[in-house]
């Protein structure tokens, strides 16, 4: 094989890279400016094209893809096609995900000679969504010759595989069939870096510093530590500690609920178990991959008031000193060797220790409420199920149940677009077809991206969809309310049907009172040739206790008044 082959093109050096960092779909929407591209993507044995209904639910479905498989490629075409993608790849940046979104543009001609294109801005000017792109990615390319696509390509992948956050790749339309070099190792692109050796050491003494003395460690886990791939070592270091281990809300699944030295979701005033008491009775918090934002703070009142280490995914900072280049999987796994065993704040929990709730079982003709939806949810989990909760009273819900051994929960607390459940359990789903992939989702939510269900459908992906219908968006009544947060009732078990068309096996169920509900769960656990959506209906006004109380922090701290600087 000469080294500049004639038929080896553009389009097959990304698809070769794309399936060598382990990508099997390819989540597209077609356009003009894409569609040679598509083809080379597809020619590849390695990579299966999913279409979707838009760009934004394809790049939600990429970043739920991220979440199972480690990396997702997004294809879209120019800026009618990016512009809608670029918020899922905001949220794959909040999100910690290497998402790689992919956007054809015009023939590399047109921007000298002045023409105006379609699907632009019409002035003339075809850099813009490059530059955009630059804001929400952590590399963007703009592929201007075929020469240059090796080398911007491979670049583009390694920083988003290092980062675990999204990149942009930009390749003309007439550029995607140029012929190309072939690719060198793929090593090249997804070697991973290690700590930088006098760092980790230093980090490490810091840490011995930082718990000497200290009679009350508590471990704090945040969404961060699985995007840096360390729960095992999270594992080893908590139980060499023997300490309670506190969970985020987005962390949820992160350190196993059945482990004895699980003591709950540390949430303010929302948290479960006593997580929250043990925590502000530590003296030394150990943060890892943790994020304090207002949401997770419930409106900066639960912020911890002692002096932090916080372990992020790659640098670690202390009360005066900061080390960078500290992987987060080396420095947990070395402070696991190092470290000694003091579980005076599990003996304190096990104290504090809540009861088992004993919850009401309601009867088959009792009316519909979130407490019922929730207990029978909750006896649908098992190891293999994966739980996915919308924003909305849908987090609140989630966030109480209890997850067995194996099974899996994704929530999107950082970027919080409602919608996202959909696409992004189905780009889930079809990484893990043994898992029983069930989305708790509000019915404002839904309206959404509702699209994305006809994908289920056609690719016969058995996601249960439990849509909670209290007819509105019930969060933003409790956070601020007005005419609208009203929205327009649906039909939606109808609607599943309209999506089964005359080839589709996707069951609409409506549920009014807890045995109906029961019976549709039922229905929907032995359905496997699509997807099932049981519409629960609920009163306007059950909402969680939960929400209302964090609603009501939040909404505080939007309210602030500004603050004025001084004028001496
Ligand atoms: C909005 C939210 O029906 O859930 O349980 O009734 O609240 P609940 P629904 O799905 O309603 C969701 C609604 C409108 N948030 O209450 S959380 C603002 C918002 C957002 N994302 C996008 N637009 C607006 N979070 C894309
Ligand atoms: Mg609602």
């Amino acid at each position: 094989m000469s080294a500049h082959d004639k038929k080896f093109t553009v389009g097959d050096y990304l698809a070769q890279r794309l399936a060598e960092i382990g990508i099997c779909h390819h989540f597209v929407v077609p356009g003009d400016y894409n569609l040679i591209l598509l083809d080379k993507l597809s020619a590849n044995p390695n990579l299966t094209e999913i279409g979707c209904a838009n760009e934004l639910n394809c790049s939600m479905a990429a970043e739920g893809y991220a979440r199972a498989n480690g990396a997702s490629v997004c294809v879209v075409t120019f800026s009618v096609g990016a512009l809608s993608a670029f918020n899922g790849t905001g949220s794959a940046y909040a999100e910690n995900l290497p998402l790689i979104l992919v956007s054809g543009s015009p023939n590399t001609n047109d921007a000298g000679q002045f023409h105006i294109l379609h699907h632009t801005l019409g002035n003339g000017d075809y850099t813009y969504q490059y530059e955009m792109a630059k804001k929400i990615t952590c590399c963007a390319v703009a592929v201007a010759r075929a020469e240059e696509a090796p080398r911007l390509i491979d670049r583009a992948i390694r920083h988003a595989l290092l980062a675990r956050k999204p990149c942009y790749i930009e390749i003309p339309t007439n550029l995607a069939g140029a012929s190309c070099v072939r690719p060198g190792p793929i090593s090249a692109v997804t070697d991973y870096v290690v700590s930088d050796p006098a760092a980790l050491e230093a980090a490490g003494n810091c840490a011995s510093e930082y718990l000497s003395g200290k009679l009350k460690p508590v471990i704090l886990v945040g969404p961060k530590l699985r995007r840096a791939g360390a729960e095992a070592e999270l594992l080893r270091l908590a139980e060499a500690m023997g300490c309670a281990v506190a969970v985020q809300p987005a962390a949820k699944g992160m350190f196993p609920e059945d482990h004895p030295q699980f003591v709950g979701i540390f949430w303010g005033q929302v948290s479960t178990g006593a997580a929250d008491t043990i925590v502000h009775w530590a003296d030394a918090l150990i943060c890892v991959g943790t994020i304090f934002n207002d949401y997770s703070t419930v409106g900066w009142t639960a912020v911890p008031d002692i002096p932090l280490m916080a372990a992020d995914m790659d640098h670690v900072t202390f009360p005066g000193a900061h080390f960078s280049r500290v992987r987060l999987p080396e420095f947990l796994g070395r402070l696991a060797e190092q470290v000694s065993f003091n579980d005076t704040t599990m003996v304190e929990y096990n104290r504090l220790r809540p009861d088992p709730l004993h919850l009401h079982v309601a009867a088959p003709e009792d009316a519909l409420t979130r407490k019922e939806i929730s207990r029978q949810v909750q006896d649908m989990m098992g190891p293999k199920t994966s739980l996915f909760v919308e924003t909305g009273d849908s987090w609140f819900n989630g966030i109480q149940l209890k997850l067995p051994q194996g099974a899996q929960f994704e929530i999107e607390m950082q970027w919080g677009h409602i919608g996202w459940s959909i696409p992004a359990s189905f780009g889930y789903a079809l990484h893990y077809p043994e898992r029983r992939t069930i989305v708790m989702v509000g019915d404002g939510s839904f309206q959404v991206t509702a699209q994305e269900v006809s994908q289920m459908v056609r690719f016969r992906i058995p996601i249960t969809i439990i849509l909670i219908n209290n007819r509105g968006y019930t969060i933003e009544v409790e956070i601020h309310d007005g005419s609208y947060n009203k929205i327009k009732n649906w039909d939606y078990a109808m609607l599943i049907r309209a999506f089964n068309s005359t080839d589709g096996d996707a069951k609409g169920l409506v549920a009014n009172t807890a045995g109906e509900l029961a019976e549709a769960i039922a229905i929907a656990a032995k359905h496997d040739g699509g997807p099932t959506l049981i519409e629960c209906t609920i009163d306007q006004d059950d909402c969680s206790r939960e929400l209302i109380t964090w609603g009501h922090y939040v909404a505080s701290a939007n309210a602030r008044p500004p603050r004025h600087q001084r004028e001496d």
